[in-house]
């Protein structure tokens, strides 16, 4: 257990304000792919060339059928919330205190797992959004370059609203409102190299002087930033901590 007994026990009386990070560790025994491991998504496809804004311009077609690709997994029945997913939405159903979850994956098994405080600040897979008339909708089909928008009609707008590299992630001022004033931070399945994700543990400890806990496989590019840590699979880790915070 990374924290002391004790320590679980003055953060709950004092129900102090937790704040979650997760990444795409935590959805890995769920049946999705990681970025950065050895099978991990950018083993596979160069980043400049299917998630950034040049991309786009510059191929479409393959940014949409890498992005097609994704959705239909996510699509699988297969592919459902692990344990460590519904060990985060129960923490929110029963801390004392405010808990946001602000994760880094597209996917939406925190959404399916019952999270309701929940930040997509890189967007989320099964929405797009018109560059043409700004629409944001639902859409769990393939998309293509002639794909008419279902709001304006016009084709060649619709993207994947998703947070590509260049560009400003999502809900940055409420992610940086609750990291000023948490009394513990939770770093889950993350190897800690995308910025600003990556920088709210030095946030969290140097403004709110909060608690930061790492969950990881293995120790991420920060691990030295975090006051405490435990590596292992989320599934293993995850719920007991969760247990531990609940005093079950
Ligand atoms: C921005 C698209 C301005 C969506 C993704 C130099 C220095 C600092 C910053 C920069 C820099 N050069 C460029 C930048 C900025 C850039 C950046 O960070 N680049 C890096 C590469 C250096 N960032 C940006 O451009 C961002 N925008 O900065 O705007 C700004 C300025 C100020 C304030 C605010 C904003 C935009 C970033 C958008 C990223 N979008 N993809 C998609 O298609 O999915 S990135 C991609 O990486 C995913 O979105 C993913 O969520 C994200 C993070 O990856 P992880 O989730 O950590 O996944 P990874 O595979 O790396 O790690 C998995 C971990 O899980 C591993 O540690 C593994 O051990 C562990 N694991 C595996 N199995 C398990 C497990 N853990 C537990 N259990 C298991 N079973």
């Amino acid at each position: 257990m990374p924290l002391r007994p004790d320590l679980i026990e003055i953060l709950r009386d004092e129900a102090v304000p937790i704040v979650i990070l997760t990444g795409a560790g935590i959805s890995k025994e769920s049946g999705l792919h990681t970025f950065r491991d050895p099978d991990g998504i950018w083993a596979k496809y160069d980043i400049a060339e299917v998630a950034t804004p040049e991309a786009f311009v510059n191929n479409p077609d393959l940014v949409h059928y890498f992005y097609n690709d994704r959705r239909a997994g996510l699509r699988d029945p297969a592919i459902v919330p692990n344990a460590a997913h519904l060990a985060l939405a129960r923490l929110e159903a029963e801390w004392p205190g405010d808990v946001l979850l602000v994760t880094q994956n597209v996917d939406d098994l925190h959404d399916r797992a019952g999270s309701k405080n929940l930040i997509h600040m890189h967007g989320e897979l099964l929405k797009i959004r018109c560059n043409h008339c700004d629409l944001l909708t639902v859409w769990a089909d393939d998309l293509a370059r002639e794909t008419p928008c279902p709001s304006c009609g016009n084709a060649g707008g619709l993207r994947p609203h998703v947070v590509w590299f260049g560009e400003m992630p999502l809900e940055m001022e409420r992610i940086y409102d609750a990291l000023g004033k948490c009394g513990l931070f939770i770093s889950i399945g993350t190897s800690g190299n995308v910025y600003p994700a990556a920088g709210f543990v030095q946030v969290a400890r140097e403004e709110a002087e909060a608690e930061t806990v790492e969950l990881n496989l293995e120790p991420s590019s920060g691990a030295t930033l975090f006051d405490h840590s435990a590596y292992g699979a989320a599934t293993d880790l995850v719920p007991g901590f969760v247990a531990a915070l609940l005093k079950d």
